[in-house]
């Protein structure tokens, strides 16, 4: 078993990912600033003795080098990101540091200290408003925001490491869910704000007719997905969708919500966001093909957790 370094350990995906690592026997090594990652989501890595856990940016000049220097692992998970698409709009220059400057200091650790792995947090945001679905890696890829243009960028920057060692994974993800998702804007993931709602008894707001459709995919997918492209032998660098190839439409998430709080309100429907769009939808072959892997929890078995968990 190895050594497995995790940028932005204490995040959504960052801690459900180190959890798989360690149930899996590897030794890991966290790495958070806790800008937007919490502490009490690594609640239970803590406990465990093959978990450390360093408070450090990332995107600063050094920190990385030192700790792979030091710790030598064999992959970096890099999840460490600003991943507001609002944040990023309103501050560029942020959205530059932690997307794209913290990347180059990723790929600049490892090809120089010899890490054999990297497993990077892109998303289907680098699509922007595809036409075609369901969206395939060849794709056209015209982000429409800062944080989409960075997530491109940053996989430009990393895969230019594969010709000197590195392999690298570029895990494109869809619309991730599941428990420590963070609630706290408006434009949070649209379960986290629905979870909370109906946890405080209050109607949600459902913005437009509710027939849009996401491909939702549960975390624990998505940290798998993390857990398989650090670790098992045999895989090639590229990139990949991480996702379904499911479309479940806002009604749906709805319905399992209200049939575990049959006393909260029915949703109020209001106008569509401004640039929202109306279906998305990824094409999941290419990582079953580079990666074997397949998603495996049904969006309504992974709400039922969700719903379930305290
Ligand atoms: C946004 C982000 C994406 C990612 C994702 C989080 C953009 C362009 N994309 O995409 O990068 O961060 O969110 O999962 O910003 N909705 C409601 N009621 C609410 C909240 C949302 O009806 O209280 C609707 C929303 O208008 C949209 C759908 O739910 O039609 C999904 O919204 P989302 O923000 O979870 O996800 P998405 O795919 O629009």
């Amino acid at each position: 078993m190895g050594n497995i370094l995790v940028t932005g350990a204490a995040g959504f995906i960052g801690s459900h990912t180190t959890d798989q690592l360690l149930a899996a026997g590897h030794e890991v090594l966290g790495v958070d600033n806790f800008r937007t990652g919490h502490r009490r989501n690594l609640n239970a890595a803590l406990r465990s003795a093959a978990f450390r856990l360093v408070e450090a940016d990332v995107a600063e000049p050094g920190v990385l080098a030192a700790l792979v220097a030091g710790f030598r692992p064999e992959a970096i998970i890099h999840l460490a990101a600003l991943v507001s698409v609002q944040e990023s709009i309103q501050d560029p220059a942020l959205n530059q540091r932690l997307n794209v400057r913290a990347t180059e200091l990723v790929a600049a650790a490892a090809e120089a200290q010899g890490v054999a792995r990297i497993v990077f947090a892109s998303s289907a945001a680098i699509y922007g408003d595809a036409t075609a679905l369901p969206i395939e890696e060849e794709a056209p890829k015209q982000p429409i925001s800062p944080y989409g243009e960075a997530k491109l960028v940053s996989e430009g920057i990393l895969l230019k490491t594969t010709g000197r060692g590195v392999t690298v994974r570029c895990h494109r993800y869809f619309n991730v869910f599941g428990p420590r998702q963070d609630p706290a804007s408006p434009y949070s993931g649209v379960i986290s704000i629905f979870d909370r709602r109906y946890r405080e008894g209050k109607a949600v707001t459902i913005y437009g007719d509710g027939q849009q459709t996401r491909d939702f995919i549960s975390v624990h997918d998505v940290a798998r997905a993390n857990v398989i492209a650090a670790t098992q032998p045999g895989i090639v660098s590229g990139a990949a969708n991480i996702c379904t190839g499911r479309a479940t439409s806002l009604r749906d998430i709805v319905a399992v919500f209200a049939a575990h709080y049959p006393a909260v309100s029915p949703p109020l429907y209001t106008e569509s966001r401004p640039g929202d769009i109306i279906h998305s939808l990824g094409k999941p072959a290419r990582a079953r093909e580079q990666l074997g892997f397949v998603a495996q929890v049904p969006v309504a078995v992974a709400l039922g957790e969700l719903i379930e968990t305290q």
